[in-house]
């Protein structure tokens, strides 16, 4: 029953299912057992000296002048340390954070963070997303999908849910609506925050088929515990299958109902100016 006592909280993990989870992984134990280490390591010492050195009238304190070397090592040593992880971890945060190195996408869906949920839009049967535009947003229209742009007719947006294939790049475009949030997907060792105004790619390939949680890590409100996800990792074939409903109920309904194309937009009058 207090197995966390003596178990590592390493083993409290959910299970990694990305390509890059073990990685991480491996680093965050040997942080870990470092950490431990020198935790157990200095409070030994702390208690020998408190007990060995404890109040004796017998003793005389003397004073000193500190030591070059005791002072060289205790710098030396957690340099080393410090500056290894560091190199060490710059791979692994280029890798998984920077834009730059953010791999050809296999599938590529915006995710609009709001209090208290996820909208997913996917890019629809001719598999281009629609402009966005910030000024056409709204209740029914989270992204802002431009309706001035016909790519976007057919962009479909799903709430709370994800389908993704195994082994592909799925790169996720992720913003927000109203405050900060943050995507987190435990099993893939994915955290990233969703900042008002601005698109941040999160990239994942996922090896293994399921079901797994997606949450926002973000105290974002008072609805913050059930802003929850659920993200489905399927086989090529499943995805494709989930895809072509998606797609047939698609085209249904824009055959049914004909997107009449709004008028185009109006140049501005230029503004006069208000000064002279
Ligand atoms: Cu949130």
């Amino acid at each position: 029953m207090l197995e966390w006592l003596y178990k590592d909280m390493l083993t409290f993990f959910p299970e990694g299912v990305s390509t890059y989870s073990q990685q991480l992984d491996d680093m965050f134990a040997v942080i870990y057992w470092f950490s431990v280490i020198i935790f157990f390591l200095t409070y030994s010492l702390l208690f020998i000296f408190l007990v060995k050195y404890r109040y004796n009238p017998n003793r005389k304190a003397y004073h000193f002048h500190g030591s070059n070397l005791l002072e060289f090592t205790w710098t030396l040593l957690p340099s080393i340390v410090f500056v290894g992880i560091g190199l060490w971890s710059e791979d692994m945060w280029t890798a998984t954070k920077y834009e730059w190195k953010v791999p050809q996408p296999d599938v590529q869906v915006d995710v609009m963070a709001y209090q208290f949920g996820w909208n997913v839009r996917y890019p629809g049967p001719d598999g281009q997303f629609g402009k966005k535009d910030r000024s056409q947003m709204e209740a029914s229209n989270p992204f802002g999908i431009d309706k001035y742009d016909p790519a976007g007719y057919d962009d479909f947006v799903t709430m709370n849910q994800f389908h993704f294939p195994i082994n592909k790049n799925i790169v996720v475009n992720l913003s927000t609506m109203d405050v900060l949030h943050s995507f987190f997907l435990p099993n893939f060792r994915v955290k990233q925050d969703a900042v008002p105004g601005i698109w941040i790619k999160v990239w994942f390939n996922g090896f293994k088929t399921g079901k797994y949680e997606l949450a926002c890590a973000e105290l974002c409100g008072s609805g913050h515990y059930g802003m929850r996800g659920e993200v489905f990792m399927h086989s090529q074939l499943e995805y494709n299958k989930w895809l072509d409903e998606q797609y047939s109920a698609i085209k249904a309904n824009l055959a049914a109902n004909p997107p009449v194309p709004p008028e185009p937009k109006k140049a501005e009058e230029p503004k006069k100016s208000a000064h002279h």
